[in-house]
């Protein structure tokens, strides 16, 4: 689980490029394979480290682009996600192959959809120390392969070049200094709950139930429980039995019900609870019982908002996207982990069954984990439901937002839906805090200004 945000790498190029050579280097140590046989590094290797000078980064060695074969053709596939997701591509270059192959189509290729998908290039020359002796035959010196690939690979938009031997253990600073001078400007952190202050405290519901795993609070609580107590926010956090707060017995239903007055009132501040921030499961009791006066919002959609760097309208647009589905629609509901499911599961029992309630006819399909449809498979589908992303980091859930973004389909999130289906008064009152990010969302707040 993504508990820090950490730049990622991609590593890119043709067979024999010397990627994995490359990936040794920057992890200093035989993190990937390195070998002549063609083909030698088959999956994506993914390896986390800690370097001063960059902080936290993930780095991904990827297989060659140019197998011509049924595996080769899957591992490209591979490769090309892997492209969706970094924040820096290493295009590894070998000048010699480019000169023993005629050209530098498959470079080309990645350079031009590193492009496409707006993803930070650089291009490493890999200057191997037998260059002059694969080069004998050719006619070809070294120099002269260089200036065919930069005449092909020219530096126009700036793309950082840099030239090194990358089987020398001794570049590895070189190489570091190379990557952060290339690394793309660091996206603004998104602040979590942003329309808080410490002006009063802040309720926690935490409805623990067969689903949550013992021994830890799930990534949205810890998250804002350590957000809140930074800026110095009193916190309160509670725990309501949704079973029997949902009993057909009164007095059982009540009891929970006078349990969570009491609490919400003993925070001591009178009307000053700044907000009610629910797990989404609960919002229809939360709803019924928080006070219409008392902020309410859901760590779905506080957890959403942070991973997409603050794209809270291209969710809530999605949601709009709700009130017009009809019977025959496809409906992919995608969550980013692989949880096993048991009774009352969120995404595969309760979205599908109270959705079907609401509009029935629906086609609903999922996806779980990697799995996410290309664009042209998207755009069979009416609406996506995400999940609420806390297992997804921010660069992976943009590669979707992006195929989602080239298919036309709308996005919303689990936090959303749960709300909708209560009424869309309630989706408007758990987006309500959210409001100075929402400017666009004319149909679920018609009287913006
Ligand atoms: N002499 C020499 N050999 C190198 C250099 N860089 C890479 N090689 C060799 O080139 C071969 C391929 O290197 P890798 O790093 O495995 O290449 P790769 O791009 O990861 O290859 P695939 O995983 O098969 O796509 C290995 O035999 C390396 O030893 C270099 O600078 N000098
Ligand atoms: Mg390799």
């Amino acid at each position: 689980m993504p508990r820090v945000q950490r730049l990622v790498i991609g590593i890119f190029g043709r067979i024999n490029a010397g990627k994995s050579t490359l990936m040794n280097l920057l992890t200093m140590q035989e993190t990937s394979i390195v070998d002549s046989a063609p083909g030698t590094t088959a999956d994506i290797k993914s390896a986390l480290m800690e370097i001063h000078a960059l902080g936290p980064v993930r780095i991904l060695d990827t297989a060659g682009l140019d197998e011509s074969t049924e595996l080769g053709e899957k591992k490209r596939k591979k490769t090309l996600s892997a492209l969706e997701e970094v924040d820096l591509a290493l295009l590894v270059v070998d000048p010699v192959q480019s000169i023993l192959s005629g050209g530098l189509h498959v470079e080309e290729s990645i350079s031009s959809l590193a492009r496409k998908l707006s993803r930070r290039l650089a291009v490493v020359f890999n200057l191997h120390s037998n260059a002059d002796e694969r080069l004998i035959g050719t006619g070809a010196t070294l120099p002269e392969a260089m200036e065919y690939c930069r005449s092909i690979l020219p530096d126009r938009s700036g793309t950082p070049c840099l030239e090194i031997n990358l089987s020398d253990s001794g570049r590895t600073a070189e190489l570091v200094d190379f990557i952060s001078r290339s690394r793309p400007a660091e996206a603004g952190a998104v602040d979590l709950l942003p329309f808080i202050d410490r002006s009063g405290p802040v309720l926690l519901h935490i409805p623990l139930d067969e689903e949550s795993p013992s021994g830890r609070l799930l990534r949205p609580q810890e998250m804002a429980m350590e957000y809140l107590l930074r800026l110095g926010v009193p916190v309160g956090m509670y725990r309501t039995d949704l079973l029997l707060a949902r009993s057909g017995s009164k007095n059982l239903s009540e009891g929970e019900r006078t349990g969570f007055m009491a609490f919400l009132d003993s925070l001591g501040y009178g009307d000053s609870v700044q907000l009610v921030l629910t797990d989404s499961q609960a919002i229809d009791v939360m709803n019924a019982w928080v006070p219409e006066d008392v902020p309410l919002t859901t760590f779905s959609i506080m957890m959403m908002r942070s991973t997409s760097g603050g794209d809270l309208t291209l969710f809530a647009e999605g949601a709009e996207a709700l009130d017009r589905l009809a019977s025959g629609d496809r409906i992919l509901i995608a969550e980013a982990c692989n949880h096993d499911r048991i009774a009352e599961d969120i995404g595969t029992i309760q979205i599908p069954e109270q959705l079907s309630a609401a509009c029935p006819g629906l086609k609903i399909e999922h996806a779980f984990g990697r799995e996410f449809p290309p664009p042209e498979e998207l755009a069979e589908y009416r609406l996506v439901i995400h999940c609420g992303g806390c297992m997804i980091s921010s660069q992976k859930l943009a590669a979707r937002t992006g195929r989602l973004a080239e298919s036309g389909v709308p996005v919303t999130n689990y936090g959303m839906v749960l709300a909708w289906l209560q009424s869309p008064a309630t989706l408007r009152r758990v987006l309500e805090p959210w409001r100075r990010d929402l400017k666009q969302c004319v149909d679920i707040f018609p009287s913006q200004p």
